[in-house]
Parts: structure tokens; sequence; C-alpha cells
């Protein structure tokens, strides 16, 4: 049994136990196992996001280990991450000459090798991207799916181009792939553009997307950032331009990690357990025969016959005949998120029909073995869909709530989940929102999303008067 979702963190720290997703006794902490359902879900998922940057973006692999003088170049970025990386310091007993970093991210492994790479124009845009783990000592509380030391599927593209402003266009596609991507899996997202003491270290700005969670706390679950000619200056990658002149390039890098399958299975998941998006679910459909004494045949032919035709579809189909009672079937296959379930009782197999429930739902209809099409199943999943996206939108609107009060912003986010107020981005009234709400500013809206009516973009600064942008305040993960 799975404690109820109320209690969020617990339910998570089931949920991906007993639905077989995490193996979380890897005794290293912050390092944790896939397990072979877990990984199909992580394929399945990750199939996606490579289909929607391989329309025009190319996979490269670039290695593990960075040399301390190539980390420690960008000001900035080091800054960000020395207490953060971890560090291989001997090869057998021997001290190495030099550290070699297991790669926090990829910027210092990948743009000395740019820079050979980059000559002409010609040669730009260049966009690359990477599906590999990374390594981080994360201090704060480390949590399968959320915060890892070792980021098993951390894909991050990097983009080079001849101007500031085409990085910038870059920006806006890749936060167009972002939520196409996120738009697939039903997730909802805030889109913001986090304030400067918030950005990546070494870019110029950063956009996020965040996802609220069933507790209220926020979760990044994506970051686009615009680097600016930061890192070309430190790397020195020029290129010439069409009249013979040099000039730095300007990069965009941006990156999804696992926390989008822990954003998926915590927005749509229930007491009973996860609850799948058809295309991405590693057994879309079950079939579970309902045997009676003397009256197995006629069933278990019929079970055969529909799952022989759901196959033929190409669906992830599985027929489970197994000795178990009925009952503890539908618990199983519930916990894993099955979206669409058949079962085929003697009264079914009689009529030659077969009775059809989905995940996210109560009910139970019966139709005819032939209704059931390729196209009625497409129609089922779409419908699915639909509603996991609808129920999903729901829940962030119900966390959503704008205030003019300091205290009650504290009050909202404590309890509930984003609030939303006017702020000037300065610093300092961030640094006060921050302290007197007890949570994170997540930045000015970059869009704010159709389905988050009602509010005007600008207004007096809460803390100061003086004129101020929507904005995000929360406790974030
Ligand atoms: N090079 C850029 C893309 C980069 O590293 N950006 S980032 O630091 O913001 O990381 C990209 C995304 O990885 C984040 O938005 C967050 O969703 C995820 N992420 C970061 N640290 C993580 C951790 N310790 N565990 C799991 N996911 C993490």
């Amino acid at each position: 049994m799975l404690p109820p979702k109320q209690n969020f963190s617990e339910w998570f720290h089931e949920i991906i136990q007993q639905a077989e997703i995490m193996d979380i006794r890897y005794p290293v902490k912050g390092l944790y196992v896939w397990c072979p359902f877990g990984f199909k879900l992580r394929q399945l998922v990750y199939s996606k996001l490579r289909e929607l940057l391989d329309r025009d973006h190319d996979e490269v692999y670039f290695p593990a280990l960075i040399p301390e003088t190539e980390l420690g170049k960008e000001g900035e970025h080091i800054k960000g991450f020395e207490d953060e990386v971890f560090w291989v310091t001997h090869g057998g007993l021997e001290p190495l000459d030099v550290k070699l970093a297991l790669r926090p991210t990829s910027e210092t492994a990948m743009y000395p090798i740019f820079k050979l790479w980059i000559r002409s124009h010609a040669d730009l845009p260049l966009k690359v991207y990477q599906i590999v783990n990374t390594f981080r000592y994360e201090t704060k509380h480390t949590r399968p799916l959320i915060r890892l030391r070792e980021i098993t599927s951390f894909k991050e593209a990097h983009t080079a181009h001849r101007n500031y402003e085409e990085a910038e266009e870059q920006v806006r596609e890749a936060v167009k792939l972002y939520k196409e991507f996120y738009d697939f899996l039903a997730v909802p997202y805030l889109i913001f553009r986090r304030p400067d003491w918030d950005k990546f270290p070494g870019a110029d700005y950063t956009i996020a997307f965040d996802t609220i969670m069933p507790d209220g706390r926020t979760l990044q679950i994506g970051t686009v950032h615009h680097l600016a000619d930061n890192f070309a200056k430190t790397f020195d990658i020029k290129y010439e331009t069409p009249d013979g002149g040099h000039a730095y390039v300007h990069q965009t890098c941006y990156g999804i990690s696992e926390r989008c399958i822990a954003s998926l299975i915590s927005i749509h998941g229930d007491d009973l357990g996860l609850i799948l998006p058809f295309e991405v679910a590693p057994i879309q459909i079950v079939i579970i025969p309902i045997l009676y004494k003397g009256k197995e045949t006629q069933v278990e032919e019929l079970s055969r016959r529909l799952f022989e035709k759901l196959k033929g579809y190409g669906y992830r189909v599985l027929l489970d005949d197994s000795d178990e009672r009925p009952g503890a079937k539908y618990y199983k296959w519930e916990l894993k998120g099955v979206p669409i379930r058949f079962e085929i009782g003697p009264k079914e197999a009689e009529k030659g029909d077969v009775v059809v429930s989905f995940r996210d739902e109560k009910k139970k209809f019966s139709i005819s073995f032939d209704e059931v099409t390729k196209e009625r199943i497409e129609r089922w999943a779409e419908e699915l869909k639909q509603r996991l996206r609808n129920r999903a939108i729901e829940m962030a609107k119900s966390k959503i709530g704008f205030f003019d009060d300091l205290d009650d912003l504290a009050n909202w986010i404590e309890r509930r989940g984003v609030g939303l107020i006017y702020l000037c981005g300065s610093t300092e009234c961030g640094e006060v929102v921050e302290e007197k709400a007890k949570g994170s500013v997540l930045g000015m809206f970059e869009e704010i999303p159709d389905w988050l009516e009602g509010f005007e973009y600008r207004g007096r600064c809460i803390v100061c008067g003086e004129e101020g942008y929507l904005t995000g305040v929360a406790k974030t993960y």
C-alpha cells in the first residue's frame, strides 16, 4: 500500500520503489539505481526529448573528466560550481599532475573544442546536445530523481551564434522546445526569468521552467541560459565574419534532467500509484482474463485474440494470465500506471465483448471486440492526456495566489504554493521578500501561461512601490 498522496514526501519516496522506478539502496549518498521498469519509462520520455532535439541539433559526446585548468577559466562559472565538484586526484597510486573534475555540466569540456570547430561564419549556428551523467556534490537534502549527486540523465544542449540577437532567438526556440516537451507530458509549468542572483554561473540571464509539486513547493524542471560572449571571450571562440573581420560567438545552453520524470510521476500519480500518459507508459494496455472453472476456454481464446490484435497495432500490451486473483492484478497494474485495462469474463466472452477502463477514471464500460480499433485506442489515449492536463492545470491554479502583503505571502507559500507579487527587480527588494516570505524569488514571468488569466504584468513593487513586474515566490526543491 502507498501512503496517501497528501503526505507527498512519503508518497514519492514509496512510489518510486513500489512501482519499481528506482532502487534507492545504493550505498553512496545521492546516487540511485534505475530498475528495469523505471529505465523503460526513462527511455520512452527521453526518446521524445531526442526526437524534438534531433530536428535541428546534432548529438555529440564529450568526456566526463575536465582538467582543473579548463574548469577554472571562466571566473563566474567556477565560483558557482567550486563547492559542488567531485575531483579525481589519483591515477592508481600516482597523484595526477592536473586534477580532473567529474563534469558538473559541460561548458568547460566543450568550449575549448568549439574553439577548434568554429572558423568562419559558415560554421554558425552550431547546435549540439548530449545526454550524459553529471556530478554535483549537492549539500541540500538529496532525493531520487529530484536532487542527485550523480544526475544520470542530463540533457544539455549547447549552441553558438554570430551575435547576441541570434543567440537570443535560440533562447526563444529552446523555450518553445521545452514547452512542447512538457505539453507532451501534460505537466504544467511556469516560465520565469531568474533574478540576477540566481542565474546560471557565467550566464547573461537564465530562463527557468518551474512546476508546482503536490506539496506546493516548486521544482525547476529545465533551464535555458543566454551566455552572451562570456565564455567565448574566456575560451577564445572567434569566427571570421563575411567581411573578413573576427568576432566572438554568442552562446546559449539549456538543460533538462530526470526531474522531468519526477514531475511526471508527482503531478499525475494518485493514491493507487502512477498514472502515465499513453505514449510514455512502459505497458500501455493490460488484458486481464477473469476465469471461472469450466468456462476458461472461451475467455482465454478471446483474451489471446485481443492481445494479438493490439500487438499487431504496435502497442506495448500485456496479457496477465498469471495465477493471481483479478483484484491483485488490478492493484499491480494500477500501481504501474497502465493507462488502459481490458477485462474479459465468461459473460463477455460469450457475447464477444470486452470491458474497458482507464487508469484515471473509476467507471468501466463494455464494447464489442470488433469495436476495439486503432483509431479508438488513439482517441482514448488523447482523451486521457487531455483529462490529465486539465486536472494538472486545475491543481496548479489552486496553488497560485496573488498578494500585496508580505505576511499573507509568507503564509501562502508556507502552506499552499506559489505566491505572485509585483516586484521591481532590485536585489534589495528581492532580499526583503525572500527574508520575510521565507521562500525564493523565482523571477518575473517570462510568459504568463494562457490558463492563468486575469493578471496584469505590471504593478507597484510590494516593497518599494516603484514600477514592478509580476513575479513568483515559492518554497523550492
Ligand atoms: N549547462 C546548463 C544547461 C546547466 O547546467 N544548467 S542547470 O545547472 O540549470 O541544470 C539544468 C537542469 O538540470 C536544471 O534546470 C535542473 O532541472 C536540473 N538539475 C540541476 N541540478 C540537479 C540535481 N542535482 N539533480 C537533478 N537535477 C538537477
